[in-house]
């Protein structure tokens, strides 16, 4: 099985590489979600929670920050480059989404939004309904630019990726009484999984053919939920990622019914916790050498504003951290994530 996977992987490589100087695979990419994938829509938001400053973006082509939560390229702009696109979508509110740039896609992911509205309230980030909105006003910008029917084509076409539940759980269930002592983290599952049915059958009803969505990681292994939620230890914590695993299986399997009840859609769940779970815990195999601690600062929490250019002890060199900072991969991590969700994702691209 695993080698097939390999197989497969190796065969979806070699037909992107193959691909990669014409055009690309799928006419355009729109994402939708959290920091994991925002790419600086909050840069252009009143919120706290930013990353359009050094260290972060250090490694990233342009060596500058840019919203992006990691020393370097997310996960999903990897994806953009195997897929064959030249650029990546650009943040919404940023000023690269204009004229005819936006017709290969737009990313409206808000760092600290989620499933759950409050969450994205709470930390004033883009709720996924106000993300599906801007989607909206991208849909009408794409028809008045190429005409109705290569503009259907387009959004039937497209991939569609959503990444969240991770802020759901980590900013606001664990740490906030009006959630964890109300609701058990199974109830509280499948408030988001309501949530996370409803995105879909809107962008199905919007005319979306292809989506992807991303599972939660092992949300007990990242350095600051350590840190909080450890007490004390340096091992994963069991109790949050049970949480995970349990989400996740939901996710599968609201998915099935989404998939059964709307003829047409493909629905790809991408599962990032076993991959980024195998990093952590087998770092040398993987080529890491630290898996507990993040590169920004001490590595034990610090995350947005916390790691910063005055933070104390920020690695020199991140390639070999499985952790840019307390919540997010560093850019070599995110490349072998990425190279999982291509080898996942083959529906989507056939
Ligand atoms: C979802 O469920 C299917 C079969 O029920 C299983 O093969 C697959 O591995 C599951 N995916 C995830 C991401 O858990
Ligand atoms: C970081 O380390 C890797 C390998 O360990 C090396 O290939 C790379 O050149 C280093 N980068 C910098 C900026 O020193
Ligand atoms: C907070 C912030 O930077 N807001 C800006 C977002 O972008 C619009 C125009 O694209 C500006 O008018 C806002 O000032």
């Amino acid at each position: 099985m695993s080698f097939l996977r390999g197989l497969l992987g190796g065969l979806l490589l070699a037909m992107v590489f193959f691909v990669s100087d014409g055009d690309p695979l799928v006419p355009a990419l729109c994402i939708f979600g959290d920091s994991v994938v925002d790419v600086g829509n909050n840069n252009n938001l009143s919120t706290l929670i930013k990353a359009n400053f050094p260290p972060y973006g250090r490694d990233f082509v342009t060596h500058r920050p840019t919203g992006r939560f990691c020393n370097g390229k997310l996960a999903t702009d990897f994806t953009a480059e195997y897929l064959g696109f030249t650029s990546y979508p650009p943040a919404y509110l940023s000023r690269e989404a204009r004229g005819k740039r936006i017709l290969t896609g737009i990313n409206f992911a808000s760092a600290s939004s989620g499933y759950y509205e409050r969450t994205a309230n709470l930390y004033r980030a883009l709720t996924l309904p106000h993300q599906l909105k801007y989607y909206r006003v991208w849909q009408r910008k794409v028809v008045n630019l190429v005409g109705r029917t290569k503009a259907n084509n387009i959004f039937s076409g497209s991939i569609h990726l959503i990444s969240a539940g991770s802020s759901d759980f980590i900013q606001n269930y664990y740490i906030n009484p009006l959630l964890n002592r109300v609701y058990s983290p199974d109830q509280f599952s499948d408030i988001l999984m309501q949530s996370y049915s409803t995105f879909v059958q809107n962008l199905y009803g919007l005319g979306a053919r292809k989506i992807g969505v991303t599972t939660l990681p092992p949300t007990g292994c990242l350095p600051a939920a350590i840190t909080l939620f450890g007490a004390g230890t340096n091992h994963c914590v069991a109790r949050l990622n049970k949480d995970a695993i349990s989400f996740n299986n939901k996710l599968n399997r609201t998915s099935q019914n989404l998939k059964s009840k709307l003829p047409g859609i493909k629905l790809v769940v991408f599962d990032i916790y076993q991959p980024l779970f195998d990093l952590i815990t087998k770092p040398v195999e993987n080529g890491f050498f630290e898996s507990r601690k993040a590169c920004c600062g001490t590595g034990m929490i610090e995350t947005s504003f916390l790691c910063n250019a005055r933070s104390i002890g920020t690695c020199s060199n991140a390639t070999n951290y499985v952790f840019w900072d307390g919540f997010h991969p560093s850019e070599t991590a995110n490349e072998k994530l990425a190279q999982s969700l291509l080898e996942q994702g083959f529906e989507l691209i056939s």
